[in-house]
């Protein structure tokens, strides 16, 4: 049996699940937000990470209809959180290419944000550089639509794409996410640490927020803090937790 045969039975039998990894403000050391990380619940195999089921997800679109689950079931678990007392942080859900170039991605993001509190912004996405680089006047136009909802775009991995800075100037996003292979090698290389910093300094010039991924040591969330980088993600801070415990985080 293929794995795209196995992937087509477990979106049948629901077991996907999500994960939420904390982001962190690295100013006030507080949480500012979560990225919700799917996982594959393997009725043998245990639990399956996303490296080695997204990409068969993705050539099999079955990436449409499970991206479109994580983001429902994100905000489920944010309003139970809510509705818990909780103070949940505006969750991430990462969107697919496929899934932008699917017409139910505007109205998927509609009823998951009616499922939570739309007027307490609990949604934010994240699109890597391949998924915005076709159809530039659609994906522009998806954009717009997204953010009039108050739904930040965060442009995730940054830097390991193919874009031209000349087009990701002209989109209409709200954050860059660094992505973590230069945060690992920063500390080492003075030349990733001179990457870094001019990736934040054109992120702030374009009125982007910044989020560094991968954070791992003290030492390279001082130097990310030195470079005004607004949040921070990584082991240091927390790994990707299941949802019962991402709520225990909460209450403390
Ligand atoms: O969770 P982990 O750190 O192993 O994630 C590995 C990769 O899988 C990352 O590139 C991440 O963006 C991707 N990924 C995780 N969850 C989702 C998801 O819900 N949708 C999509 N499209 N990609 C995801
Ligand atoms: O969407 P994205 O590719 O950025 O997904 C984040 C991925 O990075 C997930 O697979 C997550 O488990 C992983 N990750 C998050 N923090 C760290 C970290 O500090 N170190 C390492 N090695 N991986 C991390
Ligand atoms: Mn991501
Ligand atoms: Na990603």
């Amino acid at each position: 049996i293929s794995m795209e045969a196995e992937l087509r039975e477990a979106v049948e039998r629901g077991e996907f699940i999500n994960f939420y990894q904390p982001k962190i403000d690295l100013k006030t050391g507080k949480l500012a937000g979560a990225e919700a990380l799917v996982r594959w619940r393997h009725p043998q195999r245990g639990l399956i990470q996303p490296t080695e089921f997204v990409p068969v997800l993705e050539r099999s679109g079955l990436v449409t209809q499970v991206g479109r689950n994580v983001m429902q079931r994100a905000m489920e678990d944010w309003r139970a959180w809510h509705d818990a007392g909780l103070k949940p942080p505006q969750i991430a859900v990462n969107v697919a290419p496929a899934q932008f170039r699917c017409d139910s991605l505007f109205d998927d993001i509609e009823r998951a944000l009616n499922t939570a509190e739309a007027s307490l912004r609990p949604l934010s996405i994240e699109v890597t550089e391949s998924g915005l680089v076709a159809d530039q006047r659609r994906v522009v136009d998806i954009l717009n639509r997204v953010r009039e909802l108050d739904v930040p775009v965060a442009i995730d991995d940054f830097g390991t794409g193919y874009s031209s800075l000349a087009y990701l100037v002209t989109l209409p996003v709200d954050v860059l996410k660094i992505d973590r292979s230069f945060v690992v090698k920063m500390t080492q290389d003075a030349n990733y640490m001179g990457m870094v910093q001019t990736i934040v300094q054109l992120a702030h010039t374009l009125e982007l927020k910044v989020v560094a991924e991968g954070i791992e040591t003290e030492e390279e969330a001082k130097f990310l803090k030195l470079l005004r980088c607004e949040q921070g993600q990584g082991y240091l801070y927390g790994r990707p937790l299941p949802a019962e415990e991402f709520a225990r985080l909460l209450q403390h």
